[in-house]
């Protein structure tokens, strides 16, 4: 029986078939515990030669299997992880990296050189309500002004801003000038009704910009719009002041800046004038004010609107400013913000 079994565990190529071996000679019903069992019948003599017999074989075989066990194991766990070796030779997959969108990043090179100037910058909302976008703009309930801005309502009093100026009326109403001038911008998206073309979209970008305090005056504003507009578009761009009409500016202007970059046929950034406007702005409405609890006879302040995804247009020459919202990887990935 030993050297059977002994043989049979040499030969055994799987764990499971080495345990098969172990119940069949060791276990209860096996014949070792059948010797021992019928021990009792045996004379006194005999009793412990064939136990100690027994025991031996017992223990000879046990420690067989132990053996043959941790071999298997072994090499179970070799085939394992033979199987499982990673071959770091083999080519990646190219994972593509995503890059902050032109806009975003023309808009955080905008506020850059406004922080320089010792602007804060103020966070609107995109929902707001008709009040502050409107009434507290000097643009009264039916006021035919309200047509220069189509705009999308959510509800009666609830809209998607049309423009960037309530957050205007907002910041003047908690400004403290115990604490010194009010100078601000805010970037952010607004929504139009306008019909989308190489140069409308129905929603794009704004960057307000507000200052007050005493003595604030029309030259303030100039001066301020052509340094800005020339460290954002190099000292060769022309700029150029049109006297404009905003409800909640008297003066107001629209401002151009003369094309470049963009020649050729089928470019259409300046739809052939040579000049695109990039911004409206003009001197702070007595009448905003006034509603906003600051007294027009002690502070005057500027306003004005950019319109930043123009900008990048006439920044990179890109024609239509539907690229700048179709997510098109190709267009995309020329604005790769190079390392
Ligand atoms: C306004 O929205 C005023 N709130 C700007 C302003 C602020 C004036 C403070 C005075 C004082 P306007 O509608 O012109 O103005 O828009 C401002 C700028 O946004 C434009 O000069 C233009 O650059 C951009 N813009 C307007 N409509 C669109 C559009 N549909 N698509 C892309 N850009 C647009």
């Amino acid at each position: 029986l030993r050297d059977e079994t002994l043989q049979k565990i040499e030969q055994s190529e799987a764990l499971q078939e080495l345990n098969q071996i172990r119940v069949e000679t060791l276990g209860k019903k096996g014949p070792i515990t059948e010797v021992l069992r019928g021990m009792k019948h045996l004379s006194a003599e005999e009793r412990p030669v064939v136990g100690s017999f027994a025991n031996e074989i017992r223990d000879h075989l046990t420690e067989s299997i132990e053996e043959k066990k941790r071999e298997l194991e072994e090499l179970a766990l070799n085939e394992a992880l033979r199987k499982e070796t990673i071959d770091v030779t083999l080519p990646g997959k190219q994972i593509h990296e995503g890059t902050s969108h032109i806009l975003t990043q023309v808009m955080e090179e905008i506020e850059e050189v406004f922080l320089n100037m010792g602007y804060k910058i103020v966070e609107g909302s995109e929902v707001e309500q008709d009040y502050y976008n409107f009434e507290r703009m000097n643009i009264p309930p039916n006021h035919p002004a309200r047509d220069m801005q189509d705009t999308f309502y959510i509800s009666n009093q609830l809209l998607l801003r049309t423009h960037t100026s309530p957050v205007q009326a907002r910041t003047m109403e908690t400004h403290d000038f115990s604490k010194g001038p009010l100078r601000m911008i805010s970037p952010g998206k607004v929504f139009r009704r306008d019909s989308d073309d190489a140069t409308h979209s129905h929603q794009f970008h704004q960057i307000e910009g507000l200052v007050v305090d005493e003595d604030i005056t029309m030259a303030d504003l100039k001066g301020t719009l052509e340094v800005v507009l020339k460290q954002l578009f190099g000292e060769e761009r022309d700029i150029r002041l049109r006297p404009s009409y905003f409800p909640f500016t008297e003066p107001s202007v629209e401002v151009d800046i003369s094309c470049f970059k963009c020649g050729g046929e089928g470019c259409n950034v300046c739809k052939g004038s040579g000049w695109i406007e990039v911004l409206g702005a003009g001197m702070v409405h007595p009448n905003v004010l006034e509603m906003s609890g600051i007294d027009p006879s002690k502070y005057s302040g500027f306003a004005f609107g950019l319109g930043p995804d123009r900008m990048a247009m006439l920044r990179y020459g890109v024609n239509d400013i539907r690229a700048f919202y179709q997510n098109d990887r190709r267009f995309l990935e020329q604005f790769k913000i190079k390392e």
